[in-house]
């Protein structure tokens, strides 16, 4: 018989998006990497390439952008609170929306799951749109069903235009 507390520890495969565009950007994300790794409850299963793309929004400088794919036993929510908090160590401020940053941690995938609750939603209402998470994503995950569109990653990837989304060999 499942017990209620099976629905917390059941491993579960989560996708995240990493982005930076103020600072060292490359030490800063892998430190978070290295963070996250640390974390009871999360194993780092797979990590991309950086990129370097040019930025969506307000005019900004570029971004350092990949994804990693964990193992994890906790809810999303928790996974989330998390992130904020790997986010805070960073020095990161939430001013304008879309605005640069010195560390971003997007929840992309938590197995199928949908969840639409205001401080969360998943899939990422927008990776489907965005090349600079689906190329690194695809990398790592390229079969994963991404499970509102029920397209996998490597066909989503199809649909966006990559050319402002370049492989980075390091400074
Ligand atoms: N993140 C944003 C807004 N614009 N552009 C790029 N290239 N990469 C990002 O990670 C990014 C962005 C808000 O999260
Ligand atoms: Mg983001
Ligand atoms: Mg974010």
């Amino acid at each position: 018989m499942p017990t209620a507390s099976n629905a917390y520890t059941k491993p579960r495969r989560s996708a995240l998006a990493l982005g930076s565009n103020i600072g060292d950007s490359q030490t800063i994300l892998e430190a978070a990497i290295e963070i996250l790794a640390q974390t009871p409850g999360i194993l780092l299963e797979a990590k991309s390439n950086w990129y370097q793309t040019k930025a969506v929004g307000p005019p900004q400088p570029d971004y350092l952008n990949g994804c990693v794919t964990l193992q994890v036993e906790m809810l999303p929510q928790q996974l989330l609170e998390i992130l904020l908090g790997i986010e805070q160590q960073f020095g990161r401020v939430r001013q304008e929306r879309w605005g640069p940053r010195t560390l971003d941690l997007d929840l992309l995938l938590f197995d199928d799951f949908i969840v639409n609750t205001p401080n969360l939603q998943i899939p990422h209402p927008r990776m489907r749109d965005r090349a600079f998470v689906l190329v690194p994503l695809a990398e790592i995950a390229p079969d994963w069903v991404e499970p509102v569109s029920g397209c996998v990653i490597k066909e989503l990837l199809k649909e966006v235009d990559c050319s402002d989304v370049h492989l980075w060999m390091g400074n």
